[in-house]
């Protein structure tokens, strides 16, 4: 499936339709009175998070959607009826924008969650509502009340636990290949990865997602190498699993250099949880290991009293991955139970002041 993660689109509801001029003839009836309906109302535009969807590539090809005008009303006070809503599907994780993309106007986080982004005008009133005591034969009609337009930008941010980062070729893909189902592309080359992947990761019946991006080099946030427009797609995990190539000289260097680019970004990334790895551990002796294991340690401020440390793996041979995973499933499960919390406080919040 192709990737698009931005995506500017025009939304208009229907306009209302008009109501209706009639009157009553039927034999034996004289001055039957005004009987024309009312206009329906125009088809709204709804949006609509939907799970199994990670791409807003559809906005690609269409970006005009427009709801159908209401019916006009017609006699016998028949109204006319509405046109039809359209909905538009998006991946769970997507933000709706306003035209300057400076305000985010809905955050569509949970798969169903729908937002009524334009509402369709109402319909115009028949005669029969314009009927007086001094005017029994009114030809007064309403002509239906226009629908809203907007542009709007749609971001997706997609919703993982955990996020890998780390320089191009530090072995990305092939861990989210050696711990889950996901087929991403592999090489020798940096920027092998050009978007985001997700990949399943399960063991002992527990589960989380696992989103694999581009890497990152010195100076991604002034936009060198793809830049880091990607890196929106782990502000929402629970943890960052950086992993740094160990075959290269300067481990503590290529730490850092990923490290100020998550502060660059903002976003909250650079308080997030980090799991600090040493990969490719496979092609290292126990001494170079334990060596850069050290350093890394050093520029990662990782000292042995915080219970915290650099994991020492190897993703091509399957080494070191289980207790990754088992500390990247006790800090996902952390930050669960904080997010059930929160909302748990403000369910209660809901309810005091409701
Ligand atoms: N020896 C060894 N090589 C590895 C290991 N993991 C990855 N590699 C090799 O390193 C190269 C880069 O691997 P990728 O998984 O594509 O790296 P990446 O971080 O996803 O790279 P980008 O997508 O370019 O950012 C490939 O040639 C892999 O075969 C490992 O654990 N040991
Ligand atoms: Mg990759």
């Amino acid at each position: 499936m192709k990737f698009l993660d931005e995506a500017k689109i025009f939304v208009k509801s229907g306009d209302g339709g008009a109501g209706c001029v009639s009157f009553r003839r039927e034999k034996f009836i004289e001055h039957g009175g005004p009987d024309g309906g009312d206009g329906g109302r125009g088809g709204d535009i709804i949006i609509e998070a939907v799970p199994n969807l990670n791409t807003l590539i559809d906005y690609r090809y269409a970006q005009h959607f427009k709801a159908r005008r209401g019916y006009h009303g017609s006699g016998a006070n028949r109204s006319g009826p509405s046109g039809p809503t359209i909905t538009l599907k998006v991946p769970v994780g997507t933000q709706i924008l306003d035209e300057t993309k400076e305000q985010v106007l809905f955050d569509m986080m949970t798969p169903g969650q729908t937002v009524l982004l334009c509402k369709g005008g109402d319909g115009g009133f028949g005669n029969s509502h314009f009927k007086t005591s001094t005017n029994q034969a009114p030809r007064q009609k309403g002509e239906g009340w226009p629908g809203e337009e907007r542009w709007i930008w749609l971001r997706l941010k997609l919703i993982a636990d955990a996020g890998l980062v780390g320089l191009p070729n530090a072995g990305k893909s092939t861990f989210l290949a050696a711990v889950s189902r996901a087929k991403p592309k592999i090489a020798d080359y940096p920027f092998t990865t050009l978007h985001p992947q997700l990949g399943v990761v399960r063991s002992d019946n527990r589960e989380f997602v696992l989103a694999d991006i581009p890497g990152l080099i010195e100076g991604a946030h002034e936009g060198a190498g793809l830049g880091d427009r990607f890196l929106g797609h782990v502000e929402r995990c629970g943890v960052l699993i950086h992993l740094i190539d160990g075959t290269q000289d300067d481990v503590a260097d290529a730490y850092k250099t990923v490290r100020s680019e998550l502060v660059a970004y903002g976003g909250g990334l650079e308080e997030k949880r980090e799991i600090v790895a040493l990969n490719k551990c496979d092609a290292l002796t126990e001494e170079a290991i334990a060596e850069k294991v050290k350093k890394l340690a050093r520029a990662a401020k990782i000292t042995k009293k915080s219970g915290n440390r650099v994991y020492p793996i190897s993703g091509a041979a399957g080494s070191g991955i289980t207790e990754l995973l088992r500390r990247a499933f006790e800090i996902i499960q952390e930050a669960r139970d904080a997010a059930k919390e929160r909302d748990d406080a403000v369910a209660a919040a809901e309810v005091h002041i409701g």
